[in-house]
C-alpha cells in the first residue's frame, strides 16, 4: 500500500487532526467555519475525542488589552510546556491585519511556535452564528491536543456572552479608570468573572482601582470560589505567571468541586437545543423560502392583516405540507 490517502478525504483529514497537523487543522477549520457538510462528518468524528483541554475566555472592553495579554498568557503556558490554541473573536484583529508593528514583531516569536494554534474568526453572522462556529473551532482545537484554548471576544453582544459561557474559566480584563468600570462590573459582567484582570498596571490609578474593585465587589462567590484580582502589565508580560496560576488554580477548583461535569452538563444542553433549533428553523425557512410563503407572511405582517404569532403559525404549518 503506497497509495497516500486523499487529502480531501474526512476520515484522512481528522486522523491527521488528531495527531496535531497543523495544515489538516487550518483545512479543517476552514470546513467547519463555512459550515460544509464534510466539516460535520469529520466533526462528528473529532468530538468524541474531545473534552481535555482547558477552555479559558478573556474578555473586556475594546482595547483594554486583551489580545496583548492573549499572548503574553499564551507565551507564560508555553513555559509551563502546555500546548496553546487561541481564538479570536475580533473583527479588526491584529492577529490578521492592522497590528502595529511592536505587536506584530510579539506575535511572530507565537506564530512561528509549533505548539501554539492560532485562529482568528472575523465572520460575523457566519452560518449557523458565530457562537455555533466559535464552539466547532474550540472542538477541532481541543481533538488537536491543545491543552489550553484561549479565546479572545469583546464581551458585548449575546453571541460574545453564549461563548463565555462555553468557557471553563473566564477572565474580565479592566483597565485602571474613573469608577465607571465598577459599575460597569457590578452591572453584569461580573457574572461571568472567574478571574479579574486590572490591565495596563503601568498607568496611574491603577492600584486605586484594583483597591475599589475589592471594596466594592462581592469577591466570594456561593460556590466557593473567590474572584481574584490580579494587576498586570500585558505589554510587558508582567503577572502572566501570577494569572496563569490562577487560571489553573480555577481549573483544579472546578474539577474538585464537581463544578466541571456540572458545566460539561449545561453545556451539552446548550449546544444541542442551539443546533436543534437551528435545524429547524433552517428546514422551515428553506421551505417557506422556496414556496413564497415567507415573502407573502412578512408582507401581511407589514400590512397588518395577520399578527406576527399567526403568522409563524402558518409558516410552520405550512413547512408540514
Ligand atoms: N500601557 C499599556 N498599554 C497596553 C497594555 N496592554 C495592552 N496595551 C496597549 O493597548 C492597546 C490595545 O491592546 P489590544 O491588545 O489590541 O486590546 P484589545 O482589548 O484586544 O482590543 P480590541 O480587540 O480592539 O477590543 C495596544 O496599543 C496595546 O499595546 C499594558 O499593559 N499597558
Ligand atoms: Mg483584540
Amino acid at each position: 500500500m503506497t497509495k497516500a490517502p486523499s487529502t480531501g478525504s474526512g476520515q484522512a483529514l481528522a486522523g491527521r487532526v488528531l495527531k496535531g497537523d497543523r495544515r489538516a487543522l487550518s483545512r479543517v477549520l476552514s470546513l467547519v467555519e463555512s459550515g460544509d457538510a464534510q466539516g460535520r462528518a469529520i466533526m462528528r468524528r473529532l468530538y468524541p475525542k474531545t473534552g481535555q483541554a482547558h477552555v479559558v475566555g478573556i474578555t473586556g472592553p475594546t482595547g483594554s488589552g486583551k489580545s496583548t495579554l492573549v499572548f503574553a498568557l499564551a507565551k507564560e503556558f508555553r513555559r509551563r510546556g502546555k500546548t496553546v490554541g487561541v481564538v479570536a473573536i475580533d473583527p479588526t484583529s491584529p492577529y490578521t491585519q492592522g497590528a502595529l508593528l511592536g505587536d506584530r514583531i510579539r506575535m511572530q516569536s507565537l506564530t512561528s511556535d509549533p505548539g501554539v494554534f492560532i485562529r482568528s474568526m472575523a465572520t460575523r453572522g457566519a452560518l449557523g452564528g458565530l457562537a455555533a462556529t466559535t464552539n466547532d473551532v474550540i472542538t477541532v482545537l481541543d481533538a488537536a491536543g491543545k491543552d489550553v484554548i484561549l479565546v479572545e471576544t469583546v464581551g458585548a453582544g449575546q453571541d460574545e456572552v453564549e461563548i463565555v459561557d462555553t468557557a471553563h474559566t473566564t477572565v474580565v480584563v479592566s483597565v485602571p479608570g474613573a469608577g465607571d468600570e465598577i459599575q460597569t462590573l457590578k452591572a453584569g459582567i461580573l457574572e461571568i468573572a472567574d478571574i479579574l484582570a486590572v490591565n495596563k498596571a503601568d498607568q496611574p490609578r491603577a492600584d486605586i482601582t484594583a483597591k475599589q474593585l475589592h471594596v466594592f465587589l462581592t469577591l466570594d462567590r456561593e460556590d466557593g470560589w473567590t474572584i481574584p484580582i490580579i494587576k498586570t502589565v500585558a505589554v510587558r508580560e508582567e503577572s502572566m505567571d501570577e494569572l496563569a496560576d490562577a487560571i489553573e488554580k480555577h481549573r483544579e477548583f472546578l474539577r474538585s468541586s464537581g463544578g466541571l461535569e456540572a458545566a460539561a452538563r449545561q453545556r451539552a444542553q446548550r449546544q444541542l437545543l442551539a443546533a436543534a433549533r437551528r435545524m429547524v428553523m433552517g428546514r422551515i425557512l428553506a421551505q417557506a423560502e422556496a414556496n413564497g410563503h415567507l415573502h407573502e407572511l412578512i408582507d401581511a405582517v407589514a400590512k397588518r392583516q395577520l399578527d406576527p404569532h399567526t403568522a409563524a403559525s402558518r409558516l410552520i404549518e405550512a413547512s408540514r405540507g
